[in-house]
């Protein structure tokens, strides 16, 4: 089957262009992942021509020999549907995790996302956490959660406990929360390497005024996922510039309550008492 073709490709294409509809990619901001099930590789795979090994620049060993979908370096996800060829591609890993090579894609030259070690060490933390199940690794640029970064403390439990409140559907959205990142230069091993031990127990990373990391199972849930956060900090946003103080909230009984109601684990570290 022809790459363009393939249902999995066609979503990771709606999801470009959703993230782009939303307005969190600005040029070539953010990056979107897709670790291929074994029957992705199969339905396309004569179209697969690989190129060179290359270094990731981090070491997957748990991903040896998995293929992912990704966009590209510099690439702009405003163009993802108009030009897939042009603007993501296919790799493959090699067999110790330390290389990859480009199978699809890329036509006219370029890498993988500057970002690739997060994917991929994201990619590697949420396979062995969630039993094989989360295939999706998504970052983008959304304007409400990067203005946070500027007013909230850069804590797990500020973030969670703030966004909680602002939705009743957040915490069963999300019930491990959100996990903050420092502000820390981007691209390269050490962001990675804080953002994939977040992932152990987070599904997302806010990167401090940068961005966000989802992880999700598919392209429904984790575009889902960056939307429920993004318009819960939309809320927040709009409550904070009408006063400092809210008159009234979701209480911690209150999210104990939603808790029993709704079967999910809310950890009692984000129900404290302010
Ligand atoms: O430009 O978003 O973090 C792509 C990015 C880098
Ligand atoms: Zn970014």
């Amino acid at each position: 089957m022809r790459v363009l073709e393939a249902e999995f490709v066609q979503g990771f294409m709606r999801m470009a262009d959703d993230g782009w509809q939303q307005g969190w990619h600005e040029r070539n901001g953010g990056n979107l992942s897709y670790r291929m099930k074994a029957e992705d590789v199969a339905q396309v795979k004569e179209e697969l021509h690989p190129a060179e090994w290359r270094e990731i620049g981090t070491n997957v060993p748990d991903l040896a020999g998995e293929y992912f979908l990704v966009t590209g370096s510099g690439k702009y996800f405003r163009n993802v549907s108009i030009k897939p060829e042009d603007s993501f591609c296919i790799i493959e890993v090699d067999d110790k995790g330390e290389n990859y090579r480009i199978c699809w894609g890329l036509v006219n030259g370029g890498r993988p996302t500057s970002e690739l070690p997060s994917h991929l060490m994201n990619h590697e933390v949420k396979k062995r956490v969630s039993g094989g199940k989360h295939r999706v690794i998504y970052h983008a640029h959304p304007a409400n959660t990067i203005a946070l970064t500027f007013v909230l403390p850069l804590t797990d439990e500020a973030f969670t406990r703030e966004l909680w409140e602002m939705a009743t559907e957040c915490p069963v959205v999300f019930p491990g929360g959100i996990g903050v990142v420092p502000w820390m230069v981007p691209g390269g091993r050490e962001i990675a390497v804080e953002t994939s031990k977040l992932m152990e127990q987070y599904d997302v990373a806010i990167w401090a005024h940068h961005g966000m990391f989802c992880s999700g199972e598919d392209f429904d849930l984790t575009f889902g996922l960056m939307h429920t956060v993004e318009k819960s900090a939309e809320i927040l946003v709009k409550v904070l510039s009408m006063t400092q103080t809210k008159r009234q909230t979701i209480t911690p009984d209150m999210f104990r309550d939603l808790a029993r109601d709704f079967k999910v684990t809310l950890p009692e570290k984000f129900l404290f008492e302010k």
